[in-house]
C-alpha cells in the first residue's frame, strides 16, 4: 500500500473513531429500517394518508440541504402520486410570499428542517399557516422545536437527529419517510417494500463503499469538484455537492447533466472530480455526457445502480448501489458515495468533518 493511502487510512482510523459524523453516515442503513418501522406505527402518517385529496399541489421548503431535500421529495412525490409538487427555499416564501402562489386549502405545505429551528423554516411555516392560510406539516428530527408550534402537525424522527453539524442521516432518513408517505398515500405497498430492501442492502454495502471511496481519495488530489443529476437525482446533486463543501472546504459545483455542455464544461481538466448520478430513465443520454468528460481529461465517478462495460470504461471509479425494485427506492442510497467522497477529502485534507470552517449547526436569524 503506497504512502499515501497508509497515511489517509491511519489518519482516517484515527479520526473515525472518535467522528460523530462518521459514526452517523455508517449507521444509516439501520436508522432507516427504525425509521420505517416508526412510520408504520404513526398516527399522523395514517391520518394524513386518510385525508388523500388528490387535487392539491405540494410545496416542499427547507433551507441548505433541507432544501435539496425538499427538491428531491417534490420530484418524488410527483412521480410517485401523479400530484403537483415543487420546492422552493424557505427564503424565498419570507421574502417573495406572492411567488409562493400558494391558494390556501388547495395546496399542501411541507416545512422541512433537520433542527426545527431555523428562523428562515420556522418564519416561512407561520407565513404559509397564517397569511397564506395554507395547510402545513413539519418534517424534523428534532422535538418541541418551534417548528411543531408553527406547524399545524409534524412528523418527527429522533431517531435520525445528528450530534454533528453537517446533515447525512438525517437527509437520508427524512427523504425516505416522505417517499414512504408519498407510497402510502397511493397504496403502492411494493414501493414501501422497496424501501425496506433498501435499508436491509445499505446496512451491508456501506462497508464497501467505504473502502472503495477512501482508496479512491487517498489515490487523488482535485482542484474543484462537479456533481451531475438529472431529474429526481438533481436534488442528491445539489446535496452532494454541498457535502463536499462542508465536510473538505472544497469548491463545489452542480448542474443538471445535459446542462453541464453548455458552458460549464470549460472547467474540465484532470484536477476536476466529475461525479455522474446515472438515472435509469436518462441513462444512454447522460452517459454519452459522461463519454464526452472522459474525453476532455476529467477524472470521472458514475454513481449507478449497476454499471455496463461502457459506463466502466469511461469511468476511473463506478459506485453500484446494486438493488432490484423501483428507482426511487434506490435514491436515498445514491447520496452515500457523496457523503464518503466529503469526509475522507476533508480527512485528506487535514480538517476535522466534525467541525466545519464557517459553519453553525442552526442559523438562526435576529
Ligand atoms: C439547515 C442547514 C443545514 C446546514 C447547516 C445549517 O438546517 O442549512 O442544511 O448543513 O447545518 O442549517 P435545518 O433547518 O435542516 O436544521
Amino acid at each position: 500500500m503506497d504512502t499515501t493511502r497508509q497515511t489517509l487510512l491511519a489518519t482516517s482510523q484515527g479520526r473515525l473513531q472518535g467522528s460523530a459524523t462518521w459514526k452517523e453516515i455508517l449507521s444509516q442503513g439501520r436508522v432507516w429500517q427504525t425509521v420505517l418501522q416508526e412510520l408504520s406505527q404513526n398516527a399522523l402518517v395514517e391520518k394524513i394518508i386518510s385525508n388523500n385529496r388528490m387535487d392539491k399541489e405540494w410545496i416542499f421548503v427547507g433551507c441548505g440541504t433541507s432544501f435539496y431535500l425538499a427538491e428531491t421529495a417534490a420530484a418524488c412525490w410527483a412521480f410517485l402520486t401523479g400530484q403537483r409538487a415543487r420546492a422552493l427555499p424557505a427564503s424565498e416564501v419570507l421574502l417573495f410570499p406572492a411567488l409562493t402562489n400558494a391558494k390556501g386549502a388547495n395546496t399542501q405545505a411541507v416545512v422541512i428542517s433537520r433542527s426545527g429551528k431555523t428562523s428562515e423554516a420556522v418564519r416561512a411555516a407561520e407565513v404559509l399557516s397564517r397569511k397564506l392560510c395554507v395547510p402545513t406539516l413539519g418534517m424534523t428530527c428534532g422535538h418541541g422545536t418551534a417548528l411543531e408550534q408553527a406547524c399545524d402537525s409534524s412528523i418527527v424522527l429522533q431517531v435520525a437527529d445528528e450530534n454533528s453539524m453537517v446533515m447525512t442521516r438525517s437527509f437520508t432518513s427524512m427523504l425516505l419517510s416522505l417517499q414512504y408517505v408519498a407510497a402510502r398515500w397511493v397504496g403502492n405497498s411494493q414501493f414501501v417494500a422497496d424501501l425496506h430492501r433498501a435499508s436491509e442492502h445499505v446496512s451491508k454495502q456501506i462497508q464497501p463503499w467505504t473502502q472503495l471511496m477512501e482508496a479512491f481519495v487517498a489515490a487523488h488530489s482535485f482542484v474543484d469538484y462537479v456533481f451531475l443529476g438529472q431529474g429526481p437525482f438533481y436534488g442528491i446533486a445539489r446535496e452532494a455537492s454541498l457535502k463536499v463543501m462542508e465536510m473538505s472546504c472544497s469548491y463545489s459545483q452542480f448542474f443538471h447533466s445535459l446542462e453541464f455542455r453548455h458552458g460549464p464544461k470549460a472547467i474540465v481538466s484532470p484536477k476536476t472530480c466529475l461525479t455522474f448520478l446515472l438515472s435509469e430513465a436518462g441513462r444512454d443520454i447522460e452517459l454519452e455526457v459522461l463519454k464526452e468528460m472522459k474525453e476532455l481529461g476529467a477524472v470521472t465517478i458514475a454513481i449507478c445502480n449497476r454499471a455496463d462495460a461502457t459506463v466502466k470504461r469511461v469511468s476511473d471509479l463506478v459506485v453500484e448501489i446494486g438493488l432490484d425494485g423501483h428507482e426511487l427506492a434506490r435514491i436515498a442510497p445514491f447520496t452515500i458515495p457523496a457523503q464518503l467522497l466529503g469526509f475522507f477529502t476533508g480527512i485528506q485534507k487535514g480538517l476535522n468533518p466534525d467541525q466545519p470552517k464557517n459553519l453553525t449547526r442552526v442559523v438562526l436569524l435576529d
